[in-house]
């Protein structure tokens, strides 16, 4: 479809992905598209991967390193790393075999914030970047890039990279043009400027990337559609968090701690976030507003609705079903969404000066509050931290969602210590899980263990947290935060060995005279 390609000079640089493959040396660091399974290159990194398998069968070394935004979509992380073509990869991934591959240490992964991904490529902390491969949804006649279902980090790839490959996706929708702003003000320190934005909606850049045309080696055209994970509905777990949070919220108006319109959402994706953007819908909160990293189908809905009058972003993560209806007529929601760099949408200066309600997912949760969210057992990689350490230090209340067990229930989402630390307690304000709602705020310690346990913890283990915190009042070297060193990891260490936290059911005890 010539009509995405506007530009006649570059028209002249379409070829198959096999031969804009072929360009790619081995060793390379390649930036690509893509972020929570939207505006990834689809064609590029499938025929690279068979390239790395035909040098790899005729006995020869070949890896690469990928830097994404966050996470993209079996045809890239999946088919790279099923190759054993990925030596290092960074940020956020949630690909199956991806993970396989880190969690057998055959793969390094460098989790870091999602926000500081950019700044540290200029900073020139992560070394020099060769090749970029980038989705877009069409190119200007002036020779500009029309971005695609996600901005991420493509502004610095474009503009880091030794050369640049664009597969250009005619599934994108063209209604697409215009719901972006790429900002063009950020410089290194001691340069560094104050980010004009004062409200989610404002817009402080331009609607497409700049390019270099000289650096554009191969253009691949394609029609493949966004991984798109189905939805699910919410279960009764995800659907009682849901309530416990609504009642915060409305609780917190009620106070006058929090307006009527509450304050820009930021929110993770899944069941659970799902449930509470549902509930919200249905909720008293009118002309609600988001300033997140991604976009899902509650939120259009919201959108649609008009409860939410606009969200501020840096992707889409949608269904097949609402990918297609948005699609369809992505033009009524013009005015409405705006897709920025991550830099931008999960900027920790916006994030605090804008005040936004962060909500994100946990692993666990330790007595205190402190949050795990990415290593279960302390080792084991799940995701990553994504964006939620850049929200949820800065936000303006910053809420933590899980149920109350993992693994049928043999995993307590409450412990006495996390086994690897992503959120200290300070970053952390509320807990929900479907038994209730722990509000930490200007709690100490002790008093923070007390409401986590009593609100949050399931029955099954409850008794067994109280038990710790009594033993550690009585035996802890300190007693500001107590605990009990040989024990406070040991529940971690009984489902290593017994796969289970629960304890041994105990022998009666004689009680005789
Ligand atoms: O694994 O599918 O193999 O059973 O972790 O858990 O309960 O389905 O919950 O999808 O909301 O994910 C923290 C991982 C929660 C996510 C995390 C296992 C569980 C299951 C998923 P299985 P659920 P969710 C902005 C914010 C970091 C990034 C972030 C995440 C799997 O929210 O990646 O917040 N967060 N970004 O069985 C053992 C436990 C467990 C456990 C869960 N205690 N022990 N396994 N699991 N708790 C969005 C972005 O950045 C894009």
């Amino acid at each position: 479809d010539d009509d995405r390609i506007r530009n006649p000079e570059l028209r002249s640089r379409v070829m198959s992905a096999q031969d804009a493959a072929a360009m790619i040396p081995s060793g390379a660091a390649i930036g690509m598209s893509g972020f929570t399974g939207s505006g990834y290159p689809k064609l590029v990194p499938q025929a690279l991967a068979a390239r790395i398998e035909a040098e790899h069968a005729a006995g020869l070394p070949f890896r690469v390193s990928v830097w994404t935004g966050a996470s993209t979509g079996p045809e890239l992380d999946g088919a790279l790393s099923k190759a054993n073509g990925i030596e290092f990869r960074l940020p956020y991934n949630s690909d199956p075999i991806a993970r396989e591959k880190i969690n057998r240490g055959e793969m390094n992964y460098f989790d870091m914030h999602l926000s500081q991904v950019a700044p540290m490529a200029w900073q020139g902390f992560l070394g020099p970047l060769d090749t970029a491969v980038i989705e877009v949804s069409g190119i200007t006649p002036e020779g500009e890039l029309i971005p695609s279902s996600s901005v991420g980090n493509n502004k610095t790839w474009l503009e880091r990279a030794r050369q640049i490959i664009l597969e250009v996706n005619s599934w994108q929708s063209p209604a697409l043009d215009g719901m972006h702003d790429i900002y063009y003000g950020t410089a290194l320190p001691p340069y560094r400027q104050p980010i004009p934005l004062t409200h989610p909606n404002d817009r402080i850049g331009q609607p497409h990337f700049r390019v270099d045309p000289d650096k554009i080696v191969a253009i691949v055209k394609t029609d493949v559609p966004d991984r798109n994970a189905p939805f699910s509905e919410p279960d009764a777990v995800a659907e009682a968090i849901a309530g416990h949070l609504l009642e915060f919220f409305r609780h917190e108006v009620t106070r006058g701690r929090l307006p009527g319109t509450l304050l820009p959402l930021q929110s993770g994706v899944g069941n659970v976030t799902n449930a509470v953007l549902a509930g919200l819908m249905h909720g008293p909160f009118d002309r609600l507003t988001a300033f997140t990293e991604v976009i899902q189908d509650g939120m259009l809905d919201m959108l649609e609705d008009g409860k939410l009058t606009m969200a501020s972003a840096t992707a889409f993560s949608l269904s097949p079903e609402m990918a297609h209806r948005f699609n369809a007529d992505a033009a009524r929601f013009r005015g409405k969404l705006v897709l920025r760099p991550q830099e931008i949408s999960n900027h920790p200066e916006l994030v605090r000066r804008l005040g936004c309600i962060a909500m994100n997912g946990l692993i666990e949760a330790d007595i205190y509050g402190n949050v795990n969210s990415t290593h279960i057992m302390g080792s084991r990689i799940q995701n990553g931290i994504g964006g939620s350490g850049d929200f949820a230090r800065n936000a303006y209340v910053s809420i933590f969602m899980t149920p109350s067990t993992a693994k049928g229930g043999k995993i307590s989402a409450i412990v006495p210590q996390v086994a690897h630390v992503d959120h200290i307690s300070q970053d952390v304000q509320v807990i929900v899980t479907e038994q209730g709602l722990a509000d930490l705020r200007g709690l100490s310690p002790k008093q923070r263990a007390k409401v986590i346990v009593e609100n949050c913890a399931h029955p099954d283990f409850k008794p067994m947290l109280q038990d710790y915190m009594a033993r550690a009042a009585q035996t802890s070297y300190g007693k500001h935060a107590p605990n009990i060193l040989a024990e406070a990891l040991s529940w971690h260490e009984r489902f290593v060995s017994t796969g289970t936290m629960l304890e041994e059911p105990r022998a009666a005890v004689e009680t005789g005279p």
